[in-house]
Formats: structure tokens, sequence, C-alpha cells
């Protein structure tokens, strides 16, 4: 058992720490917003809390290992080219910490509350831990690779399901309409047909922890970047689940079109998703 630790210094503990102090500070701020700008759209927003969240973050990684790499949203350029060499630079890293201070601004903005604090730790390009903490629920998610994952403690398990018509999907209206098929339009359009049902809650980290936990069958989105994945990644597949990309590749940290599930509906949902990108349904 991974326990909910404060206040020790095991990489895992300082992750826990660090999401539950920026948790609950965002969660704090709920409706105190200063400052909202947009990026590269104006469906891309960022807050000064999405900065304050980064900020706390890095400092409290830094002070227990200051020798550590970290890749955090908010300390990168806007836009996907930027995003891409950001990540090949950091990659070379030993250590690096890979974090999202708040994944869902934009329901965090509009005071829907589901969004979440991500952060994941990777060796060597891997990720070996993986923390997701919703401040709303007080649910801390949290996976030690080779250990399996948690919920405050108790140990996830994806869901039972066999078949995709038996599973609830999460997908992404990636606001990147540049982004084709596979899970565009078209493809959510198949998978309505398919599954008995979807959603659509907006926060990438934790439509994964909800995978991992076996509240959703499976989730997929394109136009992610790393730090929405690295640590949802993780949790699922300690939770025994498969984390691709749309194509059926397993995942590594480059991953932007993200296919999650407990596994056993994985093979009929790529299907699906390439049926609808070669027949245009
Ligand atoms: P964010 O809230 O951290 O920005 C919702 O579809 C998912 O897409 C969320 O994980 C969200 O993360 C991410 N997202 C929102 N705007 C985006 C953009 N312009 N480009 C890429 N990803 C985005
Ligand atoms: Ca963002
Ligand atoms: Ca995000
Ligand atoms: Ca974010």
């Amino acid at each position: 058992k991974i326990p909910y630790v404060v206040g020790s210094k095991s990489p895992t503990a300082v992750a826990i720490n660090s999401a539950s102090k920026a948790g609950e500070w965002i969660k704090s701020r709920l409706g105190l917003i200063k400052e909202i700008n947009t990026k590269c759209s104006p469906q891309d927003l960022v807050t000064d809390v999405d900065k304050g969240a980064e900020l706390m973050i890095r400092k409290l990684i830094l002070t227990h290992f200051p020798d550590h790499s970290i890749l955090g949203e908010e300390g990168v350029e806007p836009g996907a080219e930027a995003s891409e060499r950001a990540l090949n630079q950091a990659k070379e890293a030993e250590y690096l910490w890979i974090i999202d201070p708040i994944d869902g601004t934009t329901n965090f903005v509009q005071g829907f509350p589901f969004f979440c604090v991500s952060i994941a730790l990777a060796y060597r390009g891997e990720v070996i831990i993986g923390v997701i903490y919703d401040p709303i629920r007080d649910e801390m998610f949290v996976a030690e690779k080779g250990k399996g994952a948690y919920v405050h403690g108790n140990p996830m398990k994806v869901s039972r399901d066999e078949k995709l018509a038996d599973s609830v999907l999460a997908v992404g209206f990636n606001p990147d309409r540049s982004y084709a098929l596979p899970v565009n339009m078209k493809g959510i359009n198949a998978l309505a047909d398919r599954t008995l049902s979807l959603r659509a809650a907006g926060s990438a980290a934790l439509h994964l922890a909800y995978v991992a936990a076996g509240r959703l069958g499976g989730y997929c989105e394109v136009g992610l970047n790393a730090w929405d994945i690295a640590a949802g990644a993780l949790l699922v597949k300690e939770s025994g689940g498969m984390v691709t990309d749309t194509t059926g590749n397993p995942y590594d940290i480059g991953v932007r079109r993200l296919v999650a599930s407990n596994g056993r509906i994985h093979q009929e949902l790529l299907d699906v998703l390439k049926n609808a990108e070669a027949t245009g349904v």
C-alpha cells in the first residue's frame, strides 16, 4: 500500500505533497480568479492560478531535488511546436518531473468542478511515478511503476467490461481544430454508435484516473501534450489497463493521440477509430 504520506522525502511523497498543497490552493481560488488570458486561440485559456500553482509545485520539487529537471505546461511557450521542442530537450534529463498544474482550466474558469493537478516523474524518459489530485472530491490517485495504483491508499482496478457496447467511454473535444482523424467528430460519432455512452468532461488527466479506477471503460483524445497524459498513463497501466496511441503503439512520453482502456476493449476501440478514418463514417 502506498500511504498518503505527509512530510516524507521520497519522490512519491514529494509528488503527493505538492499535488495536495497546489490542489488546496487552486480550490481556494475558485471564483476568485484575478487574470484570464488566452494562449494560442480564444479557446486556450490560462489564469493566474495556473501559473501560481505551477510555481508552487516547482518550488516544492526543487527544494527536495535541486538537480532534477522540470517540464511544466506554464513554463513552455504556447503551441504544438514549442511543446515538441521543450519535450525533446527535457527528455535528455535523467530525472524529469512532468507537471500540469491545472488540467481542466476551462472547467476551473467556468466553476465546473472537474479539474485536477497532475504530476509525474520520469527516469530516463520512462514514467515511474504518477500522481493526480482532484481537490474538489479530495481524491488522490497515486501510481508507482511495478507497484500498482491507489486512490487514497486503496488499490485500483480497471473496469471488467468485455465489450465496447457495455462500456462508457470519455472523449475530448480538443480545441486545436487542425487535428484531423481519427478522434475528431467522425471518430466520436462512430464511438457514440458503438458504446453504452460517451462523456467529455474536459480533463484528460482526470479521465485517465477514472479509467484506472474502473469508472470509465476507456478514453481517447488527440492533440494532447506530455503533461496531460504522463501521470494518468501510469495510473491506467498500473491498474491493469492499456495505453497506446491511436494506431496501437505503446505509450511513451511523446504520444499526442491517446487511447487508454481497461485492455479488454482496446482492440475493438482501435478498430472503430481506424474504421471511422477509413470509411469516413
Ligand atoms: P488544460 O486544461 O491543462 O489546458 C480537454 O480536452 C483537455 O485538452 C484538457 O486536458 C486540456 O488541458 C487540454 N487542452 C485544452 N486546451 C488545449 C489546447 N489549446 N491544446 C492542447 N490541449 C488543450
Ligand atoms: Ca492549458
Ligand atoms: Ca492539461
Ligand atoms: Ca493545464
